[in-house]
């Protein structure tokens, strides 16, 4: 076992449900590298009953936390994020050994959850209503935000920590408590996160079970939690298919979602970009965490008359990339999550090529040996048993586990029905524009609206992507990429991507209840509008 997961509490063994109490009652389940193959710890999974206690537990610790002062729910806040700093270097490891994320990037992303933390420390003194003129003499009206109730986070397996920290530190000072269901692929990482929490609210004399966790499946833990009226916000990450499902459930019962899913997020790069910034900022957000953020760069639509020069450089980035063991601070791109991963990675490349793209580099299964990727899952949405070709395998005996892939640089026409959907993995396709307008049209000829960029030294240009006409995401960026966004924004996307706003700015409301107050400190009663009733 890596000395790390002691560190961090963990053992062979783990519950993975936590109310104020570590238990588990459901099926026992691996967690595994997408490193190598291997089995890392074993983890007890919420069962019906720890479910329906762990709701129960969450709502008795909201009782007693609505009515602790927003700025000593702060102070626990606080000491949470000086706890992430302790274990940084830890819990960073251990999101690379469960996830395949580099280790520049788990540690990133303990980063992001210590930011958040800081944030909503300051934000626990600043969570203010308005006061507004009245049109009745001797009234005041105003607005107060009080604690919404238990929230439900549910997290995909590519941020398997700092996405709960976005909700969780906020929830917690704006008073709520939360239940979090993480990805089945990363359940260590969120009880190592529990743990921490745990620590600090005995510390604080704060009840943990504000921060109770419930590992399981979609079906024994995600529906339960969708259904239960008792949550009235559920924040969920992951696919569009996702969202659709769980939003109609979730507004069955008139309940409240924050939704932040799939993206498929362009660059456009025009005749005056600084190449150089552009291939760097595209070759960050193509192939970092090998694609798997839903603010990686998919698309790139750039001006014909660069297309030559921006190609030529990106194919040499490609070319040159480090790909290998995450663990390895050489390495620039680990594994995919697993080996369903790399089949619908492989499918997509197929349907690229029948559609017409053509591959420029890239897109092989990496692997040691033909056994371990002939063991790659039975794809459900195309009925049987996933068969590479010969040409679509790479042997390398640094590769064992079947998870890692060489990313795909893709030419393609505009349209292609491949390029409209998201594949959670690093494929990049490049297309040519001629004129600005088309390239608008072309960025936003897509379901998806979270993250978008340009590169270009022509302010005229960089003001109609950012204007009503330009970009329709959620995130638009001039000169910057489109992954990598700083916690003190807010995060989400337009379309299909949700709608949601996570993390900075005004994203707080999101996670309480606003109340309009009207207060008549008059002797008269006279009615809004200037109606007279009776007198
Ligand atoms: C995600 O992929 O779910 O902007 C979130 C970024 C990160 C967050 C990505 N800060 O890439």
């Amino acid at each position: 076992m890596d000395s790390c997961l002691q560190r961090l509490g963990l053992s062979a063994l783990n519950g993975g449900a936590f109310d104020g109490a570590w238990s588990g009652n459901g099926d026992v389940v691996e967690s595994i590298s997408p490193i190598n193959g291997q089995v890392i710890a074993r983890v007890k999974q919420a069962d019906a009953g720890d479910c329906e206690r762990g709701i129960a537990r969450a709502q008795e610790a909201f009782l007693k936390w609505r009515v602790t002062p927003a700025p000593v729910r702060g102070e626990t806040v606080r000491r949470l994020g000086n706890a992430f700093r302790v274990h940084k270097a830890d819990l960073g490891r251990l999101v690379t050994l469960e996830m395949g994320k580099i280790l520049a990037e788990g540690e990133g992303e303990v980063q992001e959850m210590i930011d958040i933390c800081d944030f909503a420390v300051g934000l626990s003194r600043q969570l203010h209503g308005l006061t507004i003129a009245s049109e009745r003499p001797n009234h005041r009206l105003m607005e107060q935000w009080h604690p919404l109730g238990i929230i439900g986070v549910i997290t995909a397996f590519n941020f398997p920590v700092a996405v709960w920290s976005w909700n969780a530190a906020l929830a917690a000072v704006c008073g709520d408590s939360v239940i979090w269901k993480p990805s089945s692929h990363t359940p260590l990482c969120a009880i190592a996160v529990t743990r921490i929490a745990e620590q600090v609210c005995r510390e604080t004399g704060v009840d943990p079970a504000i921060f109770t966790l419930l590992c399981g499946s979609v079906e024994d833990v995600g529906s339960r939690m969708v259904e239960d009226r008792r949550l009235p916000l559920i924040s969920a990450t992951g696919s569009c298919a996702m969202g659709h499902k769980l939003a109609q459930q979730v507004h069955a019962r008139l309940g409240r979602t924050l939704l932040e899913l799939g993206g498929n997020n362009a660059v456009i790069v025009t005749p005056s970009a600084d190449l150089e910034l552009a291939v760097r900022a595209i070759f960050f957000g193509a192939v970092g965490t090998a694609g798997q953020r839903c603010t990686s760069t998919r698309r790139v639509i750039v001006h014909e008359s660069v297309a030559d020069a921006l190609r030529e450089r990106l194919v040499r980035a490609y070319h040159d990339l480090r790909i290998g063991d995450p663990l390895d601070p050489a390495t620039l791109m680990g594994p995919l999550i697993n080996r369903q991963a790399v089949a619908t990675m492989i499918h997509a490349i197929r349907r690229l090529k029948r559609e017409g793209g053509t591959v420029l580099s890239g897109g092989k299964i990496l692997h040691s040996d033909i056994a371990t990727v002939l063991a790659i899952e039975h794809l459900a949405d195309e009925g049987g048993p996933f068969l590479p070709e010969d040409d679509e395998l790479l042997r390398e005996d640094a590769f064992p586990g079947g998870c890692y892939v060489t990313p795909c640089l893709a030419s393609v026409t505009a349209g292609l029905s491949v390029v409209r959907e998201e594949t959670f993995a690093p494929i990049l396709y490049l297309m040519k524009y001629r004129d600005f307008n088309e390239a608008l049209a072309m960025h936003n000829d897509v379901p998806q609206g979270l993250s978008s960029a340009i590169f270009t030294n022509d302010f005229r240009e960089a003001e109609l992507f950012l204007s009503a006409v330009g970009s329709d995401c959620g995130i638009a960026n001039v000169n910057a990429g489109t992954s990598g966004a700083e916690i003190g924004g807010a995060f989400g996307g337009e379309k299909d991507t949700g709608g949601g706003r996570e993390s900075g700015s005004d994203a707080w409301k999101n996670y309480m209840r606003r109340q309009t107050n009207t207060i008549n400190y008059g002797k008269d009663m006279p009615l809004a509008q200037g109606i007279h009733f009776g007198e």
